[in-house]
């Protein structure tokens, strides 16, 4: 079994914003959950380098394009470390080893036999911000309503993919499979595009050298989609030197995107792979638009609309935390750094720090830092953990992030009610009842650490020191999400607060 995820391949022309961290964060906690399963997982993001706006503003730059990309990727290919995401390659589609693979794609879906490639003279609205041709219906003013420009007229000779051939086929994949796209409106929307009706598109671009050369016309290169969209394949040729991964990882792959690129990924590309004779994806899963409310932001914490920002304050984990936390995966929403705060100071540093910096605390006390193994048939906290290991991944193989995260923060309030309604400070004044004392400490320390495992896709540097500040091994194996795994240590100290306050962001005049 293996898991294989990608994110989009991100613009290197612009710069990385919070909606970038967005799908980068989502897609770290789904794969990071899937090796806690032992699945055999792959994770893929990188940057898309052949927008025609990489040359432009290289050229006002007085650079070369290559030039201009390679400085501009700096910063994305330290952006998923710094947010503490584990991705396996990063790929950038000026690598040889994709421009070979494009070249090699386009050339099979030319050869396949049934014509699904032509010439033809395109003439038509072209919106350089979007990559892609608009019909007059979508501008709104004469302008592009997402970029504010109006678009160029182009007209060239061109080289067509005959789209319109994969409508049956497209709608036939949908048939087959109600799960192919998630969340469900999203199937739907992708499904009511294809019975419209289906384009045939321009795969290629004249008059400008930068890009991937048409293998069969090299005065033309690729159009940036159709070589930006074949990078979840050609990845798997040469990330390893000497390896071709596609047998192992293709094609039980997953695309994580936002809605703003449904059509590409859901329409586009899935009938591309068809043509070229490669299976399509197993899912694709649309999120939504995480939208800062940004106006009013303290000076003294700086532009903290920048995703590292945020880092460079908060530390990763409780932007992790945040992301997958504050707007329901999926669906739009609007998301403040005064709710950033706010979850930091309540959630991470009360609900959670506060447990495991009191329970640590209560053991080092009343029990000189040792931990008895004493788990109970009985327990109460037995039957609130033996459904969370199942019910967490259940949500999390529909990419449900938000919901799984709850899921295990129900826990969380359970154990901090269960501090209070045992009250081991009174239990630790009576010594007839020792026993009890020493079982009320074994189950919160044995919480606390299925709710370390059970977060250590979300949070994972904390959910290390959490299970370290019990004295337990660090392996987060699924498995562990299980009632009464605590072995018996000695040597428990009181606990660093996990998340120690920070002075609240002020709104700025
Ligand atoms: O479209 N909220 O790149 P891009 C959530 N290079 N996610 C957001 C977001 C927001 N406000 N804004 C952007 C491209 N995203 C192409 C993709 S793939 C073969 C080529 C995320 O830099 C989201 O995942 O414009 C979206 O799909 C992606 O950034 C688009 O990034």
């Amino acid at each position: 079994m293996s898991y294989y995820l990608t994110t989009p391949i991100y613009y290197v022309n612009s710069t990385p914003h919070i909606g970038h961290a967005y799908t980068t964060i989502a897609a770290d906690i789904l794969v990071r959950h899937q090796r806690q399963r032992g699945v055999d997982t792959f994770f893929l993001t990188g940057v898309d380098e052949h927008a025609s706006k990489v040359a432009r503003v290289a050229a006002e730059q007085g650079l070369e394009p290559k030039e201009y990309a390679d400085r501009i990727a700096i910063v994305w290919r330290e952006l998923p470390a710094r947010l503490g995401v584990s991705n396996d390659f990063f790929l950038r589609t000026t690598d040889d080893g994709h421009k070979v693979f494009v070249q090699d794609f386009l050339q099979r879906i030319r050869d396949n036999g049934r014509d699904d490639i032509y010439q033809d003279v395109y003439s038509g609205l072209y919106c350089v911000g979007c990559e892609a041709f608009k019909t007059e219906a979508e501008l709104a003013d004469g302008r592009c309503p997402d970029h504010g420009v109006e678009p160029e007229w182009i007209e060239e000779k061109n080289w067509f993919f005959r789209l319109s051939a994969y409508q049956k086929p497209l709608l036939d994949l949908y048939k087959a499979r109600p799960d192919f796209v998630l969340p469900g409106f999203r199937y739907n929307e992708a499904r009511s595009f294809i019975e419209g009706g289906l384009q045939d598109f321009s795969i290629s671009r004249s008059g400008q050298p930068w890009g991937i050369p048409i293998p069969w016309d090299p005065d033309q290169v690729a159009y940036v989609w159709a070589d930006a969209l074949v990078n979840y394949l050609s990845a798997l040729t040469y990330a390893r030197p000497g390896e071709d991964l596609r047998d192992r990882y293709w094609p039980s792959v997953r695309h994580l995107l936002a809605k703003d690129i449904l059509r590409f990924h859901c329409v586009y590309w899935p009938a591309m792979l068809l043509a070229a004779g490669y299976e399509v994806p197993q899912q694709l899963f649309v999120h939504g638009y995480l939208l800062l409310d940004d106006k009013k932001i303290s000076k003294s914490l700086g532009n903290v609309l920048e995703p590292l920002d945020l880092v460079d304050v908060y530390g990763p984990d409780p932007v992790r935390f945040w992301c997958a936390r504050a707007v329901s995966f999926g669906q739009d929403g609007s998301a403040s750094v005064a709710s950033l705060h706010e979850r930091y100071e309540r959630e991470l540093g009360n609900d959670l720090g506060n447990l495991v910096s009191r329970t640590t605390a209560m053991i080092a006390r009343y029990r000189d830092g040792s931990l008895r193994a004493v788990p109970a048939a009985d327990s109460e906290l037995k039957a609130v953990l033996d459904p969370l290991a199942a019910d967490v991944a259940a949500r999390l193989d529909v990419f449900d992030i938000t919901g799984a995260l709850e899921r295990v923060w129900e826990v969380v309030r359970f154990l901090n009610r269960h501090v209070e309604v045992s009250a081991p400070w009174q239990l630790a004044k009576d010594e007839s009842r020792a026993d009890e004392l020493d079982r009320v400490l074994y189950d919160l320390a044995d919480g606390i650490r299925v709710v370390a495992v059970a977060l250590a896709a979300y949070i994972p540097p904390t959910a290390d020191r959490i299970l370290a500040a019990l004295g337990q091994p660090d392996d987060v194996g699924w498995e562990n999400v299980a009632y009464g795994r605590t072995v018996e240590v000695t040597g428990i100290e009181a606990a660093a607060p996990l998340f120690p306050r920070l002075e609240a962001p002020t709104a700025a005049v």
